[in-house]
């Protein structure tokens, strides 16, 4: 017997709808030349900026005020900008501005704060990335801006805008975002609490450049979904805390023919629930999915923490190949 996970249910409910306009070559859609401060050769556009430090509260204040001559994305001409903002080598706190919808010069007008002490200002540097917002596709990064000699900037007032070219960046991974939870198993019992803690860095689906993100737990078995359960909805956040217990019965005979699929939704008002991204854990997942429920397994009564970088939702990653048959 193999434990083929490919339920129709699952597959049938919420499979990525991906499409391939915005595939479009964008040279073909590439603005005439530029104007002004733009160097030969700078095909993404250039964006502009204000930064001031702020000493009294050790802050690095960025505006981002626009970008012009962005290369076009979608299929009709333009892209829907937006820009994620870092201060590296911190990867883990991110800001991202607004989606400006079908525009290659977008006007964003945000300010964002780091929190950073005036002696470690000189090994920081100012990350910007510019992505084109796709609903139902991989966000294209369109081109990506590092800053440094943050030290230099702290001296001025912050009112001249600063203009960068934006370059071509190479395409990042696919930056789903990531989950933390626990997984504890109680043998006698045949209970399974999946604890959800967090997740971080998760994709934006919204035009806020938020999703409102829940978690859902398939416990699978043969392909097919016995039971689920959902946390909460957070709104408006890339960054959603739960603390929720999501509790399974799974006798003790049945827990090695059975996995988990976990995935992270965005809620809509409107329109149907998107995944995210997802990952699975399992005596048949792969990688962290199988250490994750092996330590569970090796350690009944504990729940054991674990951070999960999630994925797309593929075939492959729903379906094992090669399970070993268990009975
Ligand atoms: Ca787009
Ligand atoms: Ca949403």
């Amino acid at each position: 017997m193999t434990h083929q996970l490919s339920s129709p249910d699952f597959h049938g409910e919420e499979k990525e709808q991906v499409t391939s306009i915005g595939q479009i070559k964008p040279e073909l859609y590439r603005p005439k030349g530029d104007q002004g401060e733009g160097k030969q050769g700078d095909t993404c556009g250039k964006i502009s900026f204000l930064l001031r430090y702020a000493f009294n509260t050790e802050q690095l204040v960025v505006k981002i005020l626009k970008a012009l001559d962005l290369p076009a994305k979608d299929a009709n001409g333009f892209s829907d900008p937006y820009v994620k903002i870092y201060l590296l080598p911190d990867r883990k706190k991110k800001f991202q501005t607004k989606v400006h919808r079908k525009t290659l010069n977008p006007v964003f007008n945000e300010t964002f704060q780091f929190g950073v002490p005036l002696n470690e200002l000189h090994s920081r540097k100012l990350h910007f990335s510019v992505y084109d917002f796709d609903r139902f596709s991989r966000h294209d990064l369109i081109g990506q801006v590092v800053v440094d000699n943050l030290l230099d900037f702290s001296e001025g007032t912050g009112e001249k805008p600063i203009w960068r070219d934006i370059v071509e960046g190479t395409a990042e991974k696919a930056d789903l975002g990531e989950l933390n939870f626990s997984l504890c198993y109680l043998p006698t019992a045949g209970r399974l609490t999946a604890t959800v803690i967090k997740a971080t860095n998760l994709k934006a689906m919204d035009l806020t450049g938020f999703s409102d993100p829940y978690v859902k737990a398939s416990l699978m078995c043969d392909g097919r979904r016995l039971k689920k359960r959902k946390t909460s909805i957070k709104k408006n956040t890339l960054n959603p805390t739960y603390n929720e217990a999501l509790v399974f019965d799974i006798p003790n005979e049945n827990i090695e023919s059975v996995s988990i699929i976990i995935a992270v939704m965005d809620y809509d008002c409107i329109g149907h629930n998107e995944v995210i991204g997802m990952c699975r854990v399992g005596s048949d997942a792969e990688g962290p999915g199988r250490e994750h429920w092996a330590a569970m397994l090796a350690n009944p009564r504990k729940p054991i923490e674990h951070w999960h970088q999630l994925v797309e939702v593929t075939s492959s990653s729903c379906c094992s190949n090669n399970s070993s048959s268990s009975s």
